[in-house]
């Protein structure tokens, strides 16, 4: 580059050493393109094998075993089943903040921001070890941290060796209006810029140019973008989709008849299908990224106080005699009215079997499942009394097991709520004490102990929604798994309660729907639910919040009755 021709400058500022804004922006751009190349680099590197974990994604994780309870509440009552997205988003920008920060840092301690930029990768590699486990799964966070501490290096050197030549010439009068250009079209800004640079580089030295900086800066960017695209595309070849496609599942022993859904619904705009299709499923679960299991080095153990430590390759299970129910699976975390809930045909291996089979010793008291993830659930084992139903579960409306809802394999013990007994993506069944081990919510403030509370929910009318006068039906499903429900009452306004028609179900482990025709008059009329399960006890009027055992309390609709 050489000095073609000399301008007169009509801005005052050019060629002045560069302000505060000017060292905040440079800065900034060096934190950004630091962190895009670490991170790109991460992911690319993430992509390469399946025992690699992602930092962005481990972090996150973390983030949701550490938060605290108000905090998930609110995220999920805010953002609903986006409260993954906005949690990696956030994740990322407090990232973004930080790099920024080291980045405006570099510019006199460049040591510190070094050992910042090295610091996030210790802190991915920590996130991916306490969560995935293996050395293996911090190899992704490792190349990042080098990557910044070099990308940083280099950046600062760039940004800021030109900042010290604008410095230095500013003080010469002539260089103000000195400016260098190799192409006319060059953007004003950088033409100006430039023009603080000109003397140094005349003079032969080789300072690195701001045009040089910027060019350093946005390749980061654009090739950590790259990078980080080109790692996740990789990693899709680790799916468990992939696997799961070529799994043919066994039929049951003892296949149960197939259901006849008309029989058990009601049939009514609005009603809930009482078979919940796959993609249907509410999911539920701590795991930004769904775990991908490799089927064929995936196996299950069974161990703690057994007589017998037990282990099952995917096809030793399949082997097995499989049986099949229609069970209901409900979540915790609904509220009153909830609609985590689900009801499937689950295929599997009965529990009672694997612990005959294992020899559960006389003081275990909790069944722990752990899954790949290291969420763990944990439920007595007076459960497994051979009465309700509980399983190994492999199978789900006649397909293995969706991804998403744990494949391979996955518990399920029917009257359980999902968080203290269908641990999914199951690496590891432990017999145990509850006085020993607490299973992942209870320290985040949940009961260790949990059988399902009566429910019942109307589906239509909608809330607050519109509905003509006269006659129209009023439906919705309880459930009371294992002890089944015996009757649900309707109440509009002040009215009486009264009886609604029940359908039948197929077993007292799954829901139940119920329908009552009602006369509406025209203005806005208030409907109430109650459900009592086959002990002949009313569900409860007392209003309670999900935590710490669920929710209780009746439910209503507000419906507008034109
Ligand atoms: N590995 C793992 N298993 C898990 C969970 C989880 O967070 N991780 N959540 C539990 C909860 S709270 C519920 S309600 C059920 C939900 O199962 P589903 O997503 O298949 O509906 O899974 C349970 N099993
Ligand atoms: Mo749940």
């Amino acid at each position: 580059m050489t000095i073609t021709d000399q301008q007169p400058s009509d801005d005052p500022t050019e060629g002045a050493t560069p302000g505060r804004v000017s060292h905040t922006l440079t800065g900034a751009l060096v934190g950004l393109a630091t962190a895009a190349a670490a991170l790109g680099g991460a992911e690319l590197v993430a992509g390469a094998a399946r025992s690699f974990a992602s930092p962005i994604t481990q972090v996150g994780n973390r983030v949701i075993d550490a938060a605290p309870p108000w905090l998930k509440t609110f995220a999920i009552r805010n953002f609903g089943t986006n409260d993954k997205p906005v949690l990696i988003g956030s994740v990322m920008v407090l990232l973004l903040v930080f790099a920024i920060v080291l980045g405006i840092i570099s510019r006199r301690h460049l040591t510190i921001a070094s050992v910042g930029a090295a610091g996030f990768g210790l802190i991915g590699a920590a996130a991916s070890i306490v969560g995935v486990g293996g050395a293996a799964s911090a190899v992704p966070s490792v190349v990042g941290g080098v990557i910044a501490v070099f990308a940083i290096r280099w950046l600062a050197t760039k940004a800021w060796d030109q900042e010290h030549a604008a410095s230095t010439t500013a003080t010469v009068p002539s260089s103000k209006s000195t400016t260098s250009s190799t192409s006319s079209d060059e953007s004003p800004i950088i033409h100006k810029q430039s023009g603080e640079l000109d003397p140094i580089v005349a003079t032969g030295g080789s300072t690195p140019t701001r045009r040089a900086f910027l060019a350093a800066g946005s390749a980061a960017v654009v090739i950590g973008a790259g990078a980080a695209t080109t790692g996740r595309w990789l990693r899709g070849r680790f799916d468990a989709a992939v696997d799961r496609a070529k799994v043919v599942l066994p039929k049951a022993a003892k296949p149960i008849p197939e259901l006849d859904v008309a029989s058990f619904s009601v049939d009514v705009d609005g009603a809930t299908p009482f078979i919940t299709s796959n993609r249907e499923f509410y999911r539920v679960d701590t795991a930004l990224e769904v775990p991908q299991v490799a089927v064929d080095d995936w196996k299950l153990t069974i161990k703690g106080l057994v007589d017998n430590e037990l282990s099952f390759t995917y096809d030793e299970l399949l082997d097995r005699k499989l049986v099949e129910a229609d069970i209901t699976l409900t979540c915790v975390s609904n509220e009153v009215g909830g609609r985590l809930a689900g009801t499937a045909r689950w295929l599997g291996v009965p529990l009672t079997e694997l612990l005959e089979e294992a020899g559960v010793q006389s003081d275990a008291d909790q069944i722990v499942g752990r899954s790949v993830d290291g969420y763990t659930c944990g439920f007595p084992v007076d459960a497994v009394d051979g009465k309700r139903t509980a399983l190994l579960v492999v199978g789900m409306n006649g397909e293995p097991l969706p991804v998403n809802h744990g494949f391979p394999a996955r518990l399920l013990v029917a009257g359980l709520y999902g968080y203290v007994s269908a641990t999914k993506w199951l690496s590891e069944i432990e017999l145990t004490r509850f006085d020993e081990f607490d299973q992942y919510w209870v320290p985040r403030g949940w009961d260790a102990k949990a059988p399902i509370k009566t429910f019942s929910r109307i589906d239509t009318p909608a809330a607050l929604g519109k509905i003509p006068a006269g006659e129209h039906p009023i439906a919705g499903v309880a459930w009371a798994q294992t002890r089944g429900i015996e009757r649900v009452e309707v109440k509009v306004d002040d009215g009486p309660w009264t009886e609604a028609e029940l359908k039948p179900v197929p077993n007292n482990e799954t829901w139940c729907q119920w329908v009552i025709p009602f006369d509406f008059t025209a203005g806005s009329h208030n409907i109430t639910c109650r459900a009592t399960d086959s002990t002949g006890e009313v569900q409860t009027e007392e209003r309670a919040a999900p935590r710490p055992n669920g929710a209780s309390g009746w439910h209503s609709v507000v419906t507008l009755v034109t």
